[in-house]
C-alpha cells in the first residue's frame, strides 16, 4: 500500500467559470489524494473574453508568509502542481516554495497555463512566457499545449495537421528548457484524431495516446487534464497511464457538457469524477482468456486472478460467486472489483454460448454481496 499523498497546487481561484483551482481541488480530492491549495489571486470569473471582463485581487503578497509559515510547521509536500500564475514575482515565489516544501523525491508538476489556440491569454507579455520558460525547466513534468509549447521555445504556431517530425522537434526544444518529462496536449497527425505526446526527455522515449475529436472547445479542460494527471501519478500511475486517464476524464467531460448551450464558460467535470474515482480506487483484476479452454480452465483462472492460493476452492458456480464477493487475499469481502476478460472471444468460443451467459450472469449479478463490473 503506497502511503497517502499530499499534494500542493498553487494557481487563482477563479470563482466563476470551472478553471483552475475550483477545478483542480476536486479532481485531486476525487483521486484519492489530499489537495492543499496556495491561490495566487481571486477573481469573480476567467479571463476568456465570454465575460466581458473580471475582477483580480493579486494575492502575490500573502504567498511568502504563507509558504515561511508551513516551513515552521514542517509541512511538507509529495508534489507541487501550478498552474495560472498572476505575474513574474509568483514564478519566482513558486520556485523557492518547490526548493523548500517538497518531501525527498516529490514531483515538480508544471502546467504553463498562460495561452490556447494561438494567443497569450489576457495580461501575459513575452517577459512571462520567459519566466515561465524558466520555471519549465526546473520542473519533473511540463503539460503545455501546443500554443504554449511553441511560445516557450520560440516556435512559429499553426492551427490544424502537424507533422511528426515537427512535433518531434518541438519536444526536444522543451526537453532544451531542462523539463525531465514533456506532456505535449492537443496535437492532431489526422482530421478527426486529436492526442497528447508523452516525452521522457532523458531516455529519448516517446508515446502517443490519441483519441476521437469532440467537435468543441471548451475552456477549462487544460486545468482538469493537468489536475487529473497529477492526481493519477501521485496514485502510483506512470506518466504515459496518466496521462491516457487525464485525457478520458477529460473527454468525458467534455461530452456531458456538449448538448447544454448555457453552459458555455467550462466543462461539468462533476460528472466525470466517478470516472477518475473507479479507475482509481476500485481494483482491477485481469482474466486471460488465451487460458481458457474449458470451464476447467475458467475456474483455475479465477483461482489465479482473484485468490492467493491458500485455499482450495470448489470449482463451481456458486464457488465463483464467493470468491468474487472477495476475502480470498486477493480483494476485501465485498469491495467492488474492476474485472476485465481479455481475449474474452477466444474463450468465449471455447466455452460455448450458454457456459459464457451461465458465468456472466453470475459476474453481474449485483444481489448477492458482490459488485463486479466486467470489461471486455
Ligand atoms: O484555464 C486556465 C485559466 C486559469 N485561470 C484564469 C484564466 C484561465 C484561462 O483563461 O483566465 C484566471
Amino acid at each position: 500500500m503506497t502511503a497517502y499523498k499530499r499534494i500542493l497546487t498553487i494557481q487563482d481561484i477563479s470563482c466563476v467559470g470551472q478553471c483552475s483551482l475550483t477545478v483542480a481541488q476536486p479532481i485531486i480530492s476525487a483521486c484519492g489524494v489530499e489537495a492543499c491549495i496556495l491561490p495566487s489571486a481571486v477573481l469573480s470569473n476567467h479571463t476568456g473574453a465570454d465575460f466581458h471582463g473580471f475582477t483580480f485581487r493579486d494575492l502575490t503578497e500573502d504567498m511568502p508568509g504563507i509558504a515561511a509559515k508551513w516551513e515552521r510547521e514542517k509541512i511538507y509536500f509529495d508534489a507541487i502542481y501550478t498552474g495560472y500564475l498572476g505575474s513574474i514575482r509568483q514564478i519566482a515565489l513558486v520556485k523557492a516554495m518547490m526548493e523548500k516544501l517538497l518531501n525527498p523525491g516529490g514531483l515538480r508538476i508544471v502546467d504553463p497555463a498562460m495561452a490556447d489556440n494561438g494567443a497569450l491569454y489576457t495580461g501575459f507579455d513575452l517577459a512571462f512566457v520567459r519566466e515561465m520558460a524558466a520555471l519549465c525547466g526546473e520542473a519533473d513534468y511540463i503539460l503545455p499545449n501546443l500554443t504554449e509549447a511553441c511560445l516557450l521555445t520560440d516556435t512559429p504556431y499553426h492551427e490544424g495537421l502537424w507533422e511528426e517530425t515537427e512535433v518531434k522537434a518541438l519536444l526536444k526544444k522543451l526537453a532544451a528548457l531542462g523539463a525531465k518529462h514533456v506532456i505535449l496536449k492537443g496535437i492532431s497527425y489526422e482530421e478527426g484524431r486529436i492526442g497528447n505526446a508523452v516525452y521522457d526527455c532523458a531516455r529519448g522515449e516517446l508515446r502517443y495516446d490519441f483519441t476521437l475529436r469532440v467537435p468543441r472547445s471548451s475552456h477549462g479542460t487544460g486545468d482538469c487534464f493537468a489536475a487529473a494527471f497529477t492526481g493519477a501519478m501521485m496514485r502510483g500511475k506512470s506518466a504515459f497511464e496518466a496521462s491516457k486517464l487525464a485525457a478520458r476524464f477529460v473527454v468525458a467531460s467534455i461530452r456531458a457538457t456538449e448538448d447544454d448551450k448555457e453552459h458555455w464558460y467550462g466543462v461539468k467535470f462533476e460528472l466525470a469524477l466517478p470516472l477518475l474515482t473507479e479507475a482509481l480506487s476500485v481494483p482491477l483484476f485481469e482474466l486471460d482468456g488465451s487460458r481458457i479452454a474449458s470451464l476447467e480452465d475458467f475456474y483455475a483462472e479465477i483461482d489465479r486472478v482473484l485468490t492467493d492460493g491458500s485455499e482450495k476452492t470448489g470449482h463451481n458456480l456458486s464457488a465463483l460467486d464467493d470468491i468474487l464477493r472477495g476475502g480470498f487475499g486477493k480483494h476485501a469481502y465485498g469491495q467492488q472489483i474492476r474485472l476485465r476478460w481479455n481475449h474474452f472471444e477466444e474463450s468465449a468460443e471455447a466455452l460455448g454460448e450458454a457456459t459464457v451467459f451461465r458465468l456472466l450472469r453470475v459476474i453481474l449479478d449485483r444481489e448477492t454481496g458482490h459488485d463486479c463490473k466486467l470489461e471486455i
